[in-house]
């Protein structure tokens, strides 16, 4: 029997696992998982292990515990991927017997996750099975799954057992109204049914539509339904040699989608089955296969990192649901338990320029998730008794917050967790993300129905959160920053940096809404009442924010009082296998000059242009060593910044570090699913260090900061609706220009030039070393 679709055998887009260690699955489960944004499946084996825990999660799906303390967390589904074989009575496990071959193989260009198994049973008989699992790209409710099975060695009676199982957190109280309706065209295929009433009144409906092919099929088909399971039960007699498979569709809504389940579902697994499994894998292949033709980020010279840039890109693209304006992306996204799939500025930072510009849509996406949680961070704001829209630290589908009010540390404590209340920087960061969506995109329309809400808001949020204080400067007090060790700081210099700038884009946006679109602006002025007064008290607060900036050593001070704070020798720690906090202790790393994550360094970063070289330099090289990494969130940034200052020693450090943090889980936690913000941070960093991309209001800058092992680094970049090929060579820029109209670049050192769609441009550059980004400065 021919093999119904293909992996690549290009290694550079597969991540193979070899053999097997039960040590090492739940890890596994994380890296290998499938997701098309809509639903995430952790890579589980099919006939389980003893640590298995198979998971399948649909976004925006959470359950909400009663329990005191409790925050919602994404509600684990029925699990669909159960495949057990039994060989003339005998169950195939990883335990028993002998394993001849075992690879686990996620096929990247194709978003596709395969298996191959040969077992020797305790009684010699050889069997050989491939597996195939995906989540559709191309119909974001249909998963696929396969199993072909070859007796190698003997012939017999085979029986193949594909179920539906409620995870064991799903109240057996509300049992499943089990189905099955045949489908007269194809009496082949039976699609079974169930609709299920879930926590929070959610309802999900599965269908699944199974069918066997084998040279002997004997007929023998029976549908088991259990208190917890449905069970599909295929028999066949199968000759030595002789390969069978089973393929399964399955079909998933939940009341998210539409009311009339669980019929949607069944229909909709009669329609797509009629098309043919391979039609349908076919399609899903060739959707992926479109995703990386405007993703992809090639690095020659250098397989490990691209293997990892492939790796982090995957997950970015099997991530986001352009369909669905109602859900964001949690910190683990799809592929993992952590953090109970709440949403983070993770999305807004870390991840939302890969999707900028390289799928606007699904940006936009993003964005309208805090457009329609809006409401929520306004009454969060007000409750706290601010004005405008506070957005939450962490949230899920309502958008109120959700951070929990304590933790137990990996060293037993029992932890207040404040950031829901402090770690407001959100808020800006939000603000930060919507304007730059808008300037890549040029979206007038997102612009005028959902931006300018969200920039006056927050805006307007900053205005009411700090004090004009006796000294004539604006303090934002009781905070915590992106560094989370220290809690409960005044004027935090990351926060205020941002809140800076939200308060003066606040005010841009009005004035661009006011004069390009007065009909919107009038509307909008009425039900906000936002007046020119209010608006230039933003100017008022903004220019007199304090920033901590000492201009005797150009450096920021992180928080008032952070100078005076015990320094620690971090080398001296080397090397470690625990965060600093762990280590210290969640009291003692407070009184410490220890820095969780880029935090000043991460505002010279993103407001890189709002700072005169020679700030940017003197504060990495002094917060640099003071940091810790504690967060997954602080390699790629660091990599970044240094890249673009031209030190490329420690750039190429933290670029190994950040590729390595799910593939070599250095941060030890992956089991809980893969860190989804330091994905987009690895392509930040290659795309805006190493390339040495910056879009500017006007222009697209490129200066590129080359290891000196990298023969080329290569990838697409959309701007305005036009598609920008970039390839950057040692000394050499070369860009190509597709889409509507001209645009200004500036290649290099060289000066900013008009480019023409069609055209292909190119400029040499001399990389000094160091500071190489000279241009640009405007203090
Ligand atoms: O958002 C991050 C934070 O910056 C550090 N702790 C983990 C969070 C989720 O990734």
């Amino acid at each position: 029997m021919a093999r119904t679709v293909w992996c690549t055998s290009d290694p550079l887009w597969l991540l193979r696992e070899e053999g097997f260690n039960l040590a090492r699955e739940h890890e596994l489960e994380s890296l290998l998982a499938i997701s098309n944004g809509y639903v995430g499946n952790r890579a589980s084996l099919a006939e389980g292990t003893p640590l298995s825990s198979p998971a399948t999660f649909a976004a925006g799906v959470f359950r909400h515990p009663q329990t005191p303390g409790s925050t919602p967390q994404l509600l684990i589904l029925p699990d669909w991927t159960g495949i057990r074989i039994w060989i003339e009575g005998y169950l195939l496990n990883m335990n028993e017997g002998h394993v001849l071959e075992h690879q686990r193989v996620l096929d990247m260009l194709h978003g596709a996750l395969w298996r191959t198994w040969r077992h020797r049973d305790p009684r010699g008989r050889e069997t050989s099975i491939l597996g195939y699992r995906l989540a559709s790209i191309a119909d974001r409710h249909l998963l696929l799954q396969s199993v072909t099975l070859k007796p190698e060695n003997y012939s017999g009676t085979v029986q193949l057992e594909a179920s539906i199982e409620l995870p064991p957190d799903l109240d057996p109280s509300l049992p499943p109204d089990w189905k099955t309706r045949r489908n007269a065209e194809r009496p082949n295929v039976l699609p079974l049914a169930f609709r299920m009433q879930a926590p929070d009144k959610h309802v999900l409906a599965f269908a699944v539509a199974g069918q066997l092919l084998c040279s002997r099929f004997d007929g023998k088909r029976e549908v088991i339904i259990e208190e917890r399971r449905i069970v599909e039960r295929f028999t066949a007699s199968l000759e030595r040699g002789a390969e069978c498979q089973l393929l399964r569709a399955v079909s998933i809504f939940t009341s998210r989608d539409t009311n009339n389940l669980p019929e949607h579902a069944v229909d909709h697994a009669n329609s797509v089955f009629a098309c043919g499994f391979d039609a349908l894998a076919r399609a899903h292949s060739l959707g992926w296969r479109e995703r990386w033709e405007g993703a992809d980020v090639q690095v020659e010279g250098d397989d490990e990192l691209q293997s990892a840039l492939r790796f982090s890109t995957y997950h970015l693209i099997a991530a986001a649901n352009p369909e669905d304006p109602r859900v964001s992306i949690g910190a683990r996204a799809l592929t993992g338990e952590a953090y109970k799939g709440h949403v983070f500025w993770d999305t807004e930072i870390f991840m939302l320029p890969f999707y900028i510009h390289t799928y606007p849509a699904a940006a936009r996406a993003l964005l309208s998730y805090r457009f329609h949680t809006l409401d929520a961070a306004r009454e969060k704001a007000r409750s706290a008794g601010f004005r405008g829209a506070m957005y939450p630290w962490e949230s899920a589908d309502s958008g109120q917050e959700t951070t929990p009010r304590a933790v137990i540390s990996p060293n037993g404590e029992i932890i207040p967790v404040l950031n829901g209340d402090m770690e407001i920087h959100i808020t800006a960061d939000v603000a930060f993300a919507i304007w730059q969506y808008w300037n890549a995109t040029g979206d007038d329309e997102f612009l005028r129905s959902t931006g300018i809400e969200i920039m006056l808001e927050t805006a307007r949020f900053w205005a009411s959160r700090g004090v004009l204080e006796q000294d004539s400067r604006y303090h934002i007090r009781h905070v915590i920053g992106p560094d989370e060790y220290h809690e409960n700081v005044d004027d935090n210099a990351y926060t205020n940096l941002m809140a800076t700038w939200n308060l003066r884009h606040g005010a841009a946006a009005a004035r661009i809404v006011q004069s390009r679109w007065p009909d919107v602006w009038g509307e909008l002025s009425a039900r906000l009442r936002v007046s020119d007064e209010e608006i230039e008290l933003w100017l008022k607060f903004a220019d007199a924010m304090f920033t901590g900036f000492n201009p005797e050593t150009d450096i920021f001070e992180q928080f008032s009082g952070y100078f005076g704070k015990e320094p620690i020798d971090l080398k001296s720690f080397e090397p470690r296998s625990a965060a600093m906090d762990v280590i210290l202790g969640h009291h003692r790393i407070q009184q410490t000059n220890v820095v969780k994550q880029a935090d000043v360094v991460m505002a010279m970063y993103l407001l890189w242009n709002d700072f005169a070289a020679e700030i940017r330099e003197a504060n990495f090289q002094y917060y640099e060593p003071r940091t810790g990494h504690g967060s997954s969130l602080s390699p790629a940034i660091h990599a970044l910044v240094a890249a673009r200052l031209g030190n490329r020693s420690l750039a190429q450090q933290y670029l190994r570090q950040a590729s390595e943090i799910d593939l070599s889980n250095n941060m030890g936690n992956a089991a809980g699913g893969v860190h989804a913000a330091a994905m987009g941070g690895l392509w930040q960093a290659i795309v805006f260090g190493f390339a040495g991309v910056q879009p500017e209001d006007n222009c697209i800058a490129i200066m590129p900061n080359m290891l000196s092992h990298w023969r080329r680094i290569s990838f697409p970049f959309r701007w305005r609706n036009r598609l920008l090929r970039v390839s950057v060579e040692p000394g050499s820029i070369h860009v190509g220009v597709s889409g509507d109209g001209e645009i200004k670049l500036r290649l290099g050192n060289g000066s900013a030039f008009v480019a023409s769609p069609g055209h292909d441009y190119r400029a040499e550059f001399e990389c000094t070393g160091s500071n190489s980004w000279q241009h640009g400065d405007t203090k």
